[in-house]
């Protein structure tokens, strides 16, 4: 019997040494040292021999299996080393090939001409404001002459969370915030760019979410020619000193008198053409002198101070500027539009 077991040692450490995977070397551990095994078999002889065999064969036995788990132990270690090498040798980097360069972006056209707009207005001493875009009601409309069910609201078709809260339709909830912040005392001058919503259907010059840049001045001298020659200055900044603007009346609630402003066409530089419906104009902004009840609401003393407003649609900017003939192309984030402009990065 003890010469049965060497031979099963012999013959396991064998087929150890030879075995090359770890799969294989489990069923190794499996066939020599499991239940079914042949040194359990061998061990069935046990009940007949005397105290002394016995303790004999036992003793021969565990050193039997202690060797074939030994060297089932160092040949796993042998084989997991050998494996990890292998893998080292195949992921090996070669940390002296050049990189790949990242492509590197550009800054977006509706961010470029939003600088561009700040630019012009921080040199003529306004300073930057901004306000929430999920707005309330009070702000939004109220506080600018438009109380509940006034039918002006229709003007601009809005997003509401709930009855109090929407996203603002237009920055000029940002004048009413700003003249609060001023305890009604003067000069404000203020220009807040942001994000706004309408309900508006999705088309060539209309889009659901688009941009506004917000002004307002108010001091105690202020005149409807300071209007006119702030946006006549910009404009002649944004399009070039040829260019002209005028003002047609227009209704905003929040000023009084209201206006759009117009400013001569690219393409015809005044004469009339397609582009401008034969006009010679295009709109680009709205605007007016505060309504005195906006200046109450805020806080100033409409008597003592006037101040005068206006809001820009800067997508509309860059497409006139840029020749853009559908505002969607702003939003659709192809690459090939966003990379024309790279204009100043
Ligand atoms: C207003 O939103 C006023 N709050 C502007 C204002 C401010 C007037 C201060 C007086 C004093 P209006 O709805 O016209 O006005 O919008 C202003 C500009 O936003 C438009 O001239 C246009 O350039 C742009 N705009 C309006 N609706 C859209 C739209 N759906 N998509 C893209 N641009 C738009």
């Amino acid at each position: 019997m003890l010469e049965k077991l060497k031979d099963i040692c012999k013959n396991a450490l064998c087929e150890i040494n030879e075995c090359q995977d770890l799969k294989q070397l489990n069923l190794l551990r499996v066939k020599y040292l499991g239940k079914k095994g042949p040194i359990q078999d061998a061990m069935k002889v046990m009940k007949d021999l005397d105290k002394e065999q016995r303790k004999v064969l036992g003793q021969v036995s565990n050193e039997t299996k202690n060797d074939i788990l030994e060297a089932i132990d160092a040949k796993t270690k042998k084989l997991e080393k050998q494996m990890l090498e292998k893998k080292l040798k195949k992921e090996a980097i070669d940390v002296t090939l050049p990189s790949f360069k990242p492509p590197l972006g550009t800054m977006h056209l509706t961010n470029q001409i939003i600088e561009e707009i700040e630019d012009i207005f921080v040199g003529m001493g306004y300073t930057i404001a901004t306000g929430p875009e999920v707005e309330t009601d009070h702000y939004n409309f109220e506080m600018l002459n438009l109380p509940k069910d006034h039918p002006a609201r229709d003007m601009q078709d809005t997003f509401y969370i709930t009855e109090e809260l929407l996203l603002r339709t237009h920055t000029s909830p940002v004048q009413a915030r700003t003249m609060l912040e001023y305890n009604g005392v003067g000069p404000v001058k203020i220009i807040c760019p942001g994000k706004v919503y309408r309900r508006d259907d999705d088309d060539a010059t209309h889009s659901h979410q688009f941009l506004q840049i917000e002004g307002l001045v108010i001091g105690e001298d202020v005149t409807m020619s300071d209007l006119k020659g702030t946006l006549e200055f910009y404009v002649k900044k944004v399009f070039g000193e040829d260019r002209e603007i005028r003002f047609r009346p227009s209704f905003f609630p929040f000023t009084e008198p209201s206006v759009e402003v117009d400013v001569t066409c690219a393409k015809c530089k005044g004469k009339g053409c397609s582009m401008c419906k034969h006009s010679g104009y295009i709109e680009i902004l709205g605007a007016g002198m505060v309504h005195p009840n906006v200046l109450g609401m805020g806080g100033f003393d409409p008597n003592k101070y006037q101040g005068f407003a206006f809001g820009i649609g800067p997508e509309r900017i860059a497409m006139l500027k840029y020749g853009i003939d559908d505002i969607r192309q702003f939003y659709t984030n192809d690459l090939r539009f966003n990379r024309q402009f790279n204009l100043k990065y």
